[in-house]
């Protein structure tokens, strides 16, 4: 007998076999392959084990797993081996279990980008990416390749903390399934995912359940988890696929509303909120808030705030940085509603690097709920996402003449993301810009220069008449690249001065930071919340700047894109008195 062989062994295989024949365009043989490496992921007994106990019947009597791949699993036991994926493997000898760890790249694309370039590991996926061969396939743009070195480096550095972008979506969507299993009362995430933090450590969820059986049975076997690292009957941890960790928790409902606030925290707002509660005479655990012995509330987090003498506190904002204060005065900011976004001021479309027409991202924007778009392709200087120069732009303009006549109940606003250059003069003429119905301007080149050089560049180009929006204004990327290096208080009242509104990005740039936000809005600053999307499906990142926004106590009256459109332009003009 070989090795004996783990259950993780025979899941990643089986997994693997179904990733290829997924990209082979076969039907239904995919899934079963998937579903039978679920079933064995979420077994408590070894494989092995079971089927030296009483062989192919029993792992044939497992949910989910067939009498085909039975005896597949049966070959992997018994000689370590198994000839039908070695035959797979040979086709297409590439580390797919790796490689689609990476987002955006499933079977198919890895099996294509093997083909197209012999790209077989994230190494040599990195390798392509950085000698810009990828950008140059069909199908793959420019962005698509930036994505990917973002995304390794990111893994690279990041030590395992990952995007609310990423980890909010997966976060939704095993909520959905819990909240519909029979007996399940309250399911809700805590922690980071909760404060909607730019990045994630883990995610911390919670239950209340009158069958818990049922409801752990459901989680350990969702798709999205890739494996069960710790099972106790009320906590349960867990990894999910990309590399996310997790734990559930299962709670009684009378102590649901002090877990909640404990593990929601952060740390810091836990630590001085509990030192209130000494104060008042009580003790807070995440067990309920107890006078002497006796339980005086817990059950809901609002009763726990309320005993306290304090309002709730939204979760985005309990860093310990003034909330309870604001709270015992009941002054907390009445922060911008999810939701509440009329218009997206930047949307790059496929007149330069994004990946639809100008009516398609209109039409996607409608669906999303919003009634006005400001089309912000990149200009000349930026030649690798083929921006327009002054001819391409006023092309645009009819053309978004032309779009607005055939889309009803919905405005696009002609605008640009037009480059600030090194010396902080704009790369396209005023009598163009005039044209626009706002003007845009960010910087993509030359970033590395001195706080003084960059700081005199920025300030000059918001001195420009017809300059509206500062676009991404700091050049951060989240857990990527650091600000540039500037004096951000001198181009904030420089900004306040000659009435130039701040973007809040909700791409993965996150740019304004949260503390940057509440410092512009001291200093009096108006801000806009944009996707910067460059596909269809990017409106649906608005929700991330709007928790930056929350972050930093930004107010409904503090976004200008909250306005329908005329209020909106008219109030972005009214800045410049
Ligand atoms: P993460 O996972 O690193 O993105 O950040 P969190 O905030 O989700 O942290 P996590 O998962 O370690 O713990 C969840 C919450 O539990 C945390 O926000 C506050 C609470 N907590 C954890 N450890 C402590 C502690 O030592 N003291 C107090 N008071 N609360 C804690
Ligand atoms: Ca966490
Ligand atoms: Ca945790
Ligand atoms: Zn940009």
């Amino acid at each position: 007998m070989p090795r004996p062989i783990s259950n993780k062994t025979v899941a990643d295989t089986l997994y693997e076999i179904s990733l290829i024949l997924d990209a082979e365009g076969v039907s239904f043989k995919p899934q079963a392959y998937e579903e039978a490496a679920n079933t064995v992921r979420s077994l408590d007994e070894e494989l092995s084990d079971l089927y030296k106990k009483c062989g192919l019947k029993c792992i044939d009597d497992l949910p989910g797993i067939g009498q085909s791949i039975a005896e597949k699993i049966e070959e992997l036991l018994k000689t370590g081996r198994l000839a039908y994926y070695q035959k797979l493997k040979k086709k297409y000898p590439l580390d797919l279990l790796e490689l689609t760890n990476i987002q955006n790249i499933g079977a198919k694309t890895a099996i294509k980008l093997y083909k197209k370039l012999g790209i077989k590991t994230v190494a040599d996926l990195e390798k392509a990416a950085h000698a810009q061969k990828i950008s140059k396939l069909k199908g793959f743009g420019q962005r698509t390749e930036l994505d990917i070195i973002r995304q390794i480096a990111f893994k690279k550095l990041s030590r395992g903390r990952f995007l609310i972008h990423s980890a909010l979506p997966l976060t939704e969507s095993i909520i959905k399934e819990l909240k519909s299993v029979s007996g399940v009362t309250h399911c809700e995430v805590a922690g980071s995912v909760r404060r909607r933090q730019e990045t994630i450590g883990d995610i911390d969820l919670l239950i209340t359940t009158s069958k818990p059986e049922l409801a752990i049975k459901k989680f350990v076997s969702l798709p999205e988890i890739a494996r069960v690292l710790e099972k106790g009957p009320s906590k349960i941890m867990v990894r999910y696929r990309f590399g996310m960790n997790g734990d559930l928790r299962i709670l009684k409902p009378e102590e649901y509303g002090s877990a909640l606030q404990y593990f929601t925290g952060d740390k810091e707002h836990n630590i001085a909120l509990r030192k209130i509660a000494i104060k008042k005479g009580y003790k807070l655990s995440e067990y309920g808030l107890f006078k002497g012995k006796k339980h005086v509330a817990g059950k809901t987090e609002e009763g726990i705030y309320k005993t306290l003498g304090l309002d709730w506190i939204p979760p985005e904002i309990r860093t310990n940085s003034g909330e309870l204060e604001a709270a015992a005065k009941h002054q907390l900011p009445d922060l911008i509603p999810y939701g509440s976004l009329k218009g997206d001021l930047q949307v790059q479309t496929n007149w330069s690097d994004g990946e639809s027409s100008i009516l398609e991202m209109a039409k996607a924007a409608r669906a999303a709920g919003l009634s006005y778009i400001g089309i912000t392709d990149h200009t000349q200087t930026l030649a690798v996402a083929h921006g327009l120069n002054e001819d391409k732009l006023k092309k645009q303009i009819t053309e978004i003449d032309r779009v607005n006549k055939k889309i009803e109940g919905f405005k696009v606003l002609k605008s640009t993301e037009c480059e600030i250059l090194t010396d902080g003069r704009l790369d396209i003429k005023d009598e163009v810009l005039k044209k626009l119905d706002l003007v845009c301007v960010a910087i993509h080149g030359r970033t590395k220069m001195s706080s003084e050089e960059m700081t005199k560049r920025i300030i000059r180009a918001l001195k420009h008449p017809l300059v509206n929006i500062l676009l991404h204004p700091t050049g951060r990327i989240v857990n990527y690249r650091e600000a540039y290096k500037m004096d951000f208080a001198q181009v904030l009242r420089a900004a306040v001065e000659y009435g130039v509104a701040l973007e809040i990005n909700s791409s993965y740039r996150l740019d304004l930071k949260d503390a940057l936000i509440r410092q512009a809005l001291e200093a009096g600053a108006k801000f806009t919340i944009s996707s910067d999307t460059h596909s269809t499906g990017g409106f649906a990142d608005l929700q991330f700047g709007i928790a930056q926004a929350r972050r930093g106590w930004t107010t409904k009256a503090d976004v200008l894109n909250t306005k329908p459109v005329d209020s909106f332009l008219k109030a972005l003009k009214g800045l410049k008195k």
